[in-house]
């Protein structure tokens, strides 16, 4: 029996909530009987700034930002107020029926003074997954619209994650995900993505990059141009690995779907809101979207809300025309997550961090990342922004995945965790994706750790 930890005023029971919790609480992408094996999991308690702590007391530098989505790090008073100040005010009202609420008013317009290529609809549901299941519906809608409902197809990506509803889930393009009847839903083909660390071994760069283009227009063309509705990717796939493209990649598929004439969704529920220097990853890869996905960044995960978000194109389609869409979610636009986005929206451009991330610390955190190219289980280091993946491997010149896939990744990641770090294992690499505000003593120390940690693993 642990003894009970007070952590600001708070007495935990670190054994008994274990036990809640094993015995009740199903976990998301977990297998709960290694989780009972195991003693169950960590309990955490508190955040502040980059830091969160446990039950226990101890203390971890969050390497992740939650699961992508602290951008404006734990802690945040004034989110706390806005919230509090929403509740008293109206806690809840539908937008469905002739209504709407002053913050989702508000919220909608200043996504719109932020988003990339002038989209300046909106759309509320209350995750990442929700709103690409909106999206779907909104690219078939458009076409069906236009009188073209045979345009349903969407083409998404190996390697994507845009979601695990059963419609988000089929857009996500890992394998492990369809594993259950029914799913991927009819009408999605996945292309390959570029990932030239371990499918481009024997290619140039830009080789590689010239065959996924490739690949992306074989399948559009199997699949006929005249069924596609739409193709969707992450500007950096993010759970994917942090796959960052190739120069010239997001022109080429550019040029691909304006040749068909195909929806391009960009999925920016990662690299939204900063995360990649400018506030979408649209801007830094120059992409110009018909829609794009957010949540996450959108309220820096404090309250649940995300946002399809589109312009010109679908707008006078979907928008400027008679015809309504049955489609919404009890709390879309829900007032309190929406003063909560609002106000953080509003902290990240008084405090001018988007612009520290692309000008100063996103610089600095992949530099000092870069470091790690001399260690000899690192074989290389992607990313953009505050977005990074430090792929481990045992054989830097042929680039052999490790056997079994992920075993030495889990490993350094489990260290890490016991250590004070959290990271993320995927396939054989660790990935990062701090807070915004993360300082640069942070990162150094967030570095030497890693360092330190992979050396326990060299021989
Ligand atoms: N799109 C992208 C690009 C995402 O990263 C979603 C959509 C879905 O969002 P919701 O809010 O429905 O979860 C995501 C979510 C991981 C991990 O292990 C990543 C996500 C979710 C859960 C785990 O890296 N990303």
């Amino acid at each position: 029996m642990n003894e009970p930890i007070t952590s600001k005023g708070q007495v935990y029971d670190t054994s008994s909530i274990r036990a809640l919790d094993l015995s009740h609480h199903m976990h998301p992408f977990a297998d709960q009987q290694e989780l009972v094996s195991e003693g169950g999991v960590r309990v955490i308690t508190r955040g502040e700034g980059v830091y969160l702590w446990d039950s226990e007391g101890e203390r971890l530098l969050d390497g992740m930002g939650g699961l992508w989505c602290i951008n404006i790090g734990y802690g945040r008073k004034e989110l706390v107020e806005a919230a509090a100040r929403q509740m008293e005010e109206l806690p809840y009202y539908n937008t469905f029926f002739k209504t709407t609420t002053p913050v989702a008013a508000e919220l909608a317009a200043e996504i719109a003074s932020i988003s990339p290529n002038g989209l300046d609809r909106i759309f509320y549901s209350n995750s990442g997954s929700e709103a690409n299941d909106t999206n779907i519906r909104l690219a078939r809608l458009y076409w069906t619209r236009l009188g073209r409902p045979e345009r349903k197809a969407i083409i998404s990506r190996h390697n994507a994650y845009h979601g695990s509803s059963i419609g988000s889930g089929s857009l996500t393009g890992f394998d492990d995900m369809h594993d259950i009847a029914g799913v991927p839903i009819a009408d999605v083909h996945h292309a390959p993505a570029p990932f030239w660390w371990r499918d481009g071994r024997g290619q140039t760069v830009e080789e590689h990059c010239a065959w996924a283009l490739d690949r992306l227009e074989e399948t559009i063309l199997h699949v006929g141009p005249e069924n596609v509705a739409a193709f969707i990717g992450e500007p950096v796939q993010g759970a994917g690995g942090v796959l960052t493209p190739p120069p010239g990649y997001w022109q080429g598929v550019q040029e691909i779907c304006r040749r068909y004439d195909i929806l391009l969704i960009c999925d920016e529920v990662i690299c939204g809101f900063g995360r990649t220097g400018q506030w979408f990853g649209s801007q830094t890869y120059a992409i110009e979207p018909d829609i794009i996905t957010t949540a996450k960044g959108l309220s820096s995960g404090y309250l649940p809300i995300s946002a399809s978000v589109f312009g010109g194109r679908v707008a006078s389609v979907l928008m400027d025309k008679p015809g309504r869409m049955n489609h919404g979610y009890t709390c879309s636009g829900h007032p309190v997550a929406a003063a909560v986005a609002l106000e953080n929206i509003r902290i990240l451009k008084r405090e001018r961090i988007v612009e520290r991330v692309g000008e100063e610390i996103g610089p600095y955190f992949q530099a000092r990342l870069r470091e790690l190219l001399d260690h000899p289980l690192v074989g290389e280091v992607r990313g953009v922004g505050l977005m990074a993946a430090v792929e481990l491997t045992r054989d830097k010149e042929g680039r052999t995945p490790i056997e079994p896939v992920s075993s030495l990744a889990t490993s350094v990641r489990n260290l890490c965790f016991k250590t004070g770090l959290t990271t993320r294992a995927v396939r054989d690499s660790l990935v990062f994706s701090p807070p915004l505000v993360i300082s640069k003593d942070e990162i150094d120390w967030l570095v030497k750790r890693l360092r330190d940690n992979l050396n326990q693993f060299v021989g």
